[in-house]
């Protein structure tokens, strides 16, 4: 503390200008909260082992905090205000928190960025007045209807007998983009459009997932082989959970997440394959650090982030999982 009042001081003294307009020097505490919607999974888990890794290195704090809902989210900013943060990368748990979050951050003069879900602001579109670091959601989304279509035709599937459990979240820009870019990549493959169900999910977890997924399949039992995709890995291994309770063999399901964290090793490292055939892997661990990166320029150097960044992704198997992961660094 009294290294950070000297050099305060000091800044002033040879600038001139009020305290406020005084940009952090990179050796003063600098302090940032890491706020999470979904804490236990492996993805978001990962992206704050990542951001306190950086500040370890780089000599500033990260304050992990979860932020399940809205309640959550607002008392965390006020802990991290009352413990001197100057700002936080927040994954909100519904992005229409937006407005409210960043009123909360100015009241306290602290900085925002998001990562993973992007705020929506009143008027429902992006708030593009925060910077940014996701996903290219419809990119990944693609990939992930590819991946399937190729290894349909691999299996010699006949398109008749194959139906499409969605696992969707609409209410989530960055879910459907993905979810669309899906469709329309197995479409272009000649997916037959009739053939796609919807199983809109409350959350974004295997919990919601399966419960989504599961009336969907007894009510469509008609169809031999089924293939699974959804906004994340997670809600895709809650659908291939479904398929398996309904009595679905592996051989009958092509499953496709995104995100290749944890929860795709596991199942990746089970001695028999699943429906699980894939996921799109995408660094969590470059989000986690980019965004805290970002963060503490903006505090130490005055530099706003980029507005939006956006991430690409590699099709991760039970066959060169390890690999991948390495070269993602995860
Ligand atoms: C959303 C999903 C996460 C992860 C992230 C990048 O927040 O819920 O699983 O895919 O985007």
């Amino acid at each position: 503390m009294i290294r950070f009042l000297k050099s305060s001081l000091f800044v002033l003294g040879v600038t001139g200008l009020g305290v406020a307009s005084a940009p952090l020097l990179a050796q003063d505490e600098v302090k940032i909260g890491f706020i999470v919607k979904k804490p236990e999974q492996a993805w978001f888990i990962n992206e704050q082992d990542a951001a306190t890794k950086l500040g370890q290195e780089e000599g500033f704090e990260v304050v992990r905090l979860a932020g399940e809902d809205g309640q959550q989210v607002l008392s965390a900013i006020d802990n991290l205000n009352s413990q001197g943060a100057q700002g936080f990368v927040i994954c909100p748990p519904d992005v229409r928190l937006g407005p409210a979050i960043v009123n909360r951050a100015k009241q306290y003069g602290m900085k925002v960025v998001t990562v993973d879900d992007q705020f929506l602001g009143a008027d429902g579109e992006p708030m593009a007045s925060v910077p940014h670091l996701g996903m290219s959601g419809y990119k990944i989304g693609q990939q992930v209807g590819e991946t399937i279509a190729k290894e349909m035709k691999a299996r010699g599937w006949d398109p008749q007998s194959v139906a499409a459990l969605r696992i969707s979240n609409n209410e989530l820009p960055t879910a459907k983009e993905r979810t669309d870019g899906a469709t329309d990549a197995l479409l272009e493959a000649g997916f037959v459009k009739d053939n796609i169900f919807d199983a809109p999910q409350q959350n974004t977890d295997t919990s919601s997932a399966f419960a989504a997924a599961s009336p969907v399949l007894s009510k469509n039992g008609r169809f031999e082989h089924w293939v699974i995709f959804a906004l994340n890995e997670e809600s895709v291994l809650g659908g291939v959970r479904a398929s398996e309770q309904y009595g679905l063999s592996p051989d009958q399901v092509i499953g496709v997440g995104i995100n290749g964290s944890g929860a795709a090793f596991a199942e990746f490292s089970r001695e028999k394959p699943t429906g699980f055939y894939g996921t799109i892997a995408v660094s969590s661990t470059m989000h986690g650090r980019q965004s805290a990166e970002n963060l503490y320029t903006w505090i130490t150097e005055d530099k706003e982030p980029p507005a939006n960044t956006e991430t690409t992704g590699t099709l991760m198997t039970r066959d060169n999982w390890q690999q991948v992961r390495e070269e993602l660094g995860l």
